[in-house]
């Protein structure tokens, strides 16, 4: 049977703003206060997705979430109308106001870790929503992320999920930016790779001194557990905490992997050569032939690496077997990086092309193309159980352009976010969006 990578992208939501909420994400920290414009920013997205439909690829969208987040700031106190509460946050606890309105969902390769069917002990494909508990703006969205990811894959014979698993800092979980999937074709069982930045329990590893470390290593272990991954298809590596502590706040923003391919920068990780063999051993089991691409710090630094997202990217197998590299525009800016690329693509190796899209006001909170999208892959007969209703058309394209169009500001600062027409207009946006995607009812404000 016929199986496919899904790209399922997030869909920018009308509160997109720069709040710089993320201590050790660069881009987040120095764009802080800008105002932002969120409907160049879903129409951004949506580009991307029409983009890699018409190459061919399979691809999805997955909602972005209610914000204000009205309740979540009732949780911390504030009470009356919603009005009310808005008033107040923004009143007496601006930045949690900011919290609550972050359209940070967007980035749903932080959704949740997904192990395909051909990986997993019940023949299931395992979903676990991420706690994001780093962050106060991002803990708050796996409740809904998992409304959400139940509605588009509600059959329970081919989808199994799982609850974040608990909020402490121990079992710190960023969902699939931090996990990586080899096989030789997406229906055929693969290696799940989990990288930590490291152990809540283990003194022996290492920790970054500057930055935090997001994802831990036992909360890795829990999700291969929930999601009945055998010993042969998992391998765990420790990102090296040197480059957390220069802005790698994610294992996305160094390194890439598809089919057999891992797509890497020198200083990404821990015991590099240890990893790489266990990586090609255990592919190996299952037929794969690993292959890896190391970018030396002599071409690209770490620095490049985080100023550009070149690792950030969607790295794409074609009917022909070759590969196709989606990156950001940052990558063009820079000299270095754009003249690797060149050299790359000419060498006569896997990746071909380059494609290079605009997502700046993404970028500009550190999220490129990768954070934009979460895999699932599917087989044709799981493929056919997903909500039809997500799955990207040029008639979903045409009608989510409207309705961003119809809904969104075009520009968005720190002061508009204590009006509270921005939550009805996010409601009566958010309302007719789940009507549009078939997703029934998600959001809070629908249910309570
Ligand atoms: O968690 N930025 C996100 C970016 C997530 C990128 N995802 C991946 N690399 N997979 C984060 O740091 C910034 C929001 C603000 O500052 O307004 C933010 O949440």
């Amino acid at each position: 049977m016929k199986s496919y990578e899904v790209n399922f992208d997030g869909l920018v939501g009308p509160t997109h703003n720069y709040g710089g909420l993320s201590y050790g994400n660069v881009a987040s920290q120095s764009n802080s206060q800008q105002s932002s414009n969120p409907k160049e920013a879903a129409l951004q997205g949506l580009a991307k997705m029409k983009a890699l439909m018409e190459m061919g690829f399979q691809q999805g969208v997955l909602a972005p979430q209610e914000r204000p987040d009205v309740a979540a700031l009732r949780r911390l106190g504030f009470s009356g109308s919603d009005a009310q509460v808005i008033e107040r946050a923004a009143k007496d606890a601006m930045p949690l106001l900011v919290a609550s309105c972050s359209a940070s969902s967007m980035w749903v390769a932080n959704a949740a870790t997904v192990s395909p069917s051909a990986d997993t002990a019940d023949g299931r494909v395992h979903f676990t929503a991420a706690n994001l508990n780093c962050k106060y703006h991002r803990s708050i969205e796996h409740p809904t992320t998992s409304r959400v990811l139940g509605a588009m894959f509600a059959d329970q014979k081919h989808f199994a999920h799982h609850a974040a698993l608990p909020a402490v800092a121990q079992f710190g979980d960023e969902g699939a930016a931090n996990h990586t999937r080899f096989c030789r074709d997406y229906g055929q069982a693969g290696v799940e790779f989990f990288v930590f930045g490291r152990s809540a329990f283990d003194t022996r590893y290492p920790a970054p001194q500057k930055y935090p470390a997001r994802q831990t290593l036992e909360a890795s272990q829990a999700v291969a557990r929930l999601h009945g991954l055998g010993d042969d298809g998992v391998v765990y590596a420790q990102q090296n905490p040197s480059v957390i502590d220069q802005g790698v706040f994610h294992n996305d923003v160094i390194a890439v992997g598809n089919g057999e391919v891992l797509f890497y920068h020198e200083d990404a990780f821990l015991e590099t050569d240890k990893m790489l063999a266990e990586l090609q051993a255990k592919l190996g089991k299952r037929g794969g032939n690993f292959q890896s691409i190391c970018v030396p710090r002599s071409q690209v630094t770490v620095e490049d690496a985080v100023r550009s997202y070149l690792f950030n990217s969607q790295l794409l197998s074609r009917a022909d077997g070759s590969m196709l590299l989606i990156v950001p525009e940052e990558c063009r800016g820079n000299e270095r990086v754009w003249q690797y690329l060149q050299d790359l693509t000419s060498s006569g190796g896997l990746i071909r092309e380059v494609k290079v899209f605009d997502l700046k006001q993404s970028m500009q909170n550190g999220g490129g193309p990768a954070c934009l999208r979460l895999r699932v892959a599917l087989n044709q007969t799981e493929l056919a159980a997903v909500n039809p209703g997500v799955i990207m058309t040029a008639p979903l394209y045409g009608t989510l352009t409207q309705w961003v169009d119809k809904h969104y500001r075009d520009r968005l600062s720190e002061n508009d976010l204590a009006d509270p027409q921005l939550l009805l207009e996010c409601r009566t946006a958010l309302d007719e969006l789940t009507q549009i995607l078939k997703l029934g009812a998600v959001y809070p404000f629908q249910i309570n």
